[in-house]
């Protein structure tokens, strides 16, 4: 079946398509969140991070993706908390995670690190618990794992990360929205981070098939319609005075610039961050407005490099975020005159 595409402004995509069952309930924890961190006086980032599906049935089998690991979001997350920022860490299901991340089960699996130290075989047949082995780090692990397990913690007892998830695109515009307008209520003090792949093209509610669409009538057709400019709402209405960065991904180098200076242009926000599928672990360009010029500032890591006693290597998200704490420092102080 053929149906025109349809533009939709952003009032008329919340008119039309439904907000995510949960909503009501996680906007009142976010709330409760802010009020908090208002009260004690800090900046609050929104983090998001990883892909937005865009379901095709409405019992879905079979979704389009968008590339994301979530290792943007969850590594600058961690940088902004061990700048005193609190995080609000909107990500896709099941992606990377704060701190968890260090211990990917495919790049550092988390049971390597561990030994037994105890026959095994006296675990299996006494009941008494001193008998049982004692599980321990490895030593040439254990500095690592303690520092993060010890940031950890420290956050938890702090209080100050919030964690929440979206997996469709529709769940990340309506939480964005909710979440954004939350943050008002912290005028100048309130960061927006926006680092989640999110699709351009969805499927509304109206034409999507209830069922799993069935094969064996030659090959599949689907129109999209374009997910409206969310950035736009969000600069002029939902939150006036946050300081919203925005990124850019790009497989053509010739359209990084242009099309990070067109983001900029549109929406009028603070800063764009551009990068290219392949380099962007180690390259990124912070598109600006000086007056009425653009401003570029190339921010490049050496992979090689390492720092600190745990001798990590080197993550281009520290760089960011001590570049991004500056420019949001300059833009609150700017607030006060
Ligand atoms: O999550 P990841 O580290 O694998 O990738 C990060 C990224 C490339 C998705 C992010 O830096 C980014 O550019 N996000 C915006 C993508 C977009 O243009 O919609």
């Amino acid at each position: 079946m053929y149906t025109e595409p349809t533009t939709f402004s952003a009032e008329e995509y919340f008119a039309t398509q439904p907000p995510p069952p949960t909503l009501d309930h996680d906007i009142e924890k976010v709330r409760e969140f802010i009020q908090r961190q208002n009260k004690e006086g800090r900046s609050v980032v929104l983090v998001t991070s990883g892909g937005t599906t865009v379901p095709l049935e409405l019992n879905v089998v079979r979704f389009l993706d968008n590339f994301s690991a979530g290792t943007r979001g969850a590594t600058s997350a961690e940088y902004f908390l061990k700048a005193g920022y609190a995080v609000i860490f909107m990500h896709r299901q099941f992606s990377l995670q704060l701190f968890s991340r260090h211990y990917s089960h495919s790049t550092n699996p988390f049971l390597d690190f561990l030994e037994i130290d105890g026959p095994l075989s006296d675990a299996n047949n006494s009941n008494d618990p001193d008998a049982a082995p004692i599980i321990s780090v490895t030593p040439e692990k254990r500095a690592d794992l303690l520092e993060v397990l010890s940031m950890y913690k420290d956050v938890h007892k702090a209080g100050t990360l919030h964690t929440l998830t979206f997996v469709t695109v529709n769940d990340y515009l309506w939480l964005l929205r909710a979440v954004s307008q939350e943050m008002a209520l912290l005028g100048r003090k309130s960061l927006f981070y926006l680092a989640a792949a999110v699709s351009d093209f969805f499927l509304p509610r109206q034409k999507m098939s209830i069922h799993k669409i069935q094969s064996g009538k030659g090959s599949l057709h689907i129109e999209m319609d374009q997910v409206p400019k969310i950035l736009k709402p969000m600069v002029d209405e939902w939150t006036k005075e946050g300081f919203i960065v925005s990124f850019k991904l790009e497989t053509d180098d010739n359209l990084l610039l242009p099309k990070a200076r067109q983001a900029l242009e549109r929406y009028g926000h603070q800063v764009v961050i551009g990068n290219d599928l392949h380099r962007r672990k180690f390259e990124v360009v912070f598109v600006s407005r000086k007056e009425s010029e653009f401003d570029e500032y190339w921010l490049r890591i050496d992979l090689g490099e390492h720092h600190g006693p745990a001798h990590h290597a080197k993550e281009i998200e520290e760089d960011i975020v001590a570049e991004l704490v500056k420019r949001h420092n300059a833009w609150i102080e700017k607030g006060k005159l």
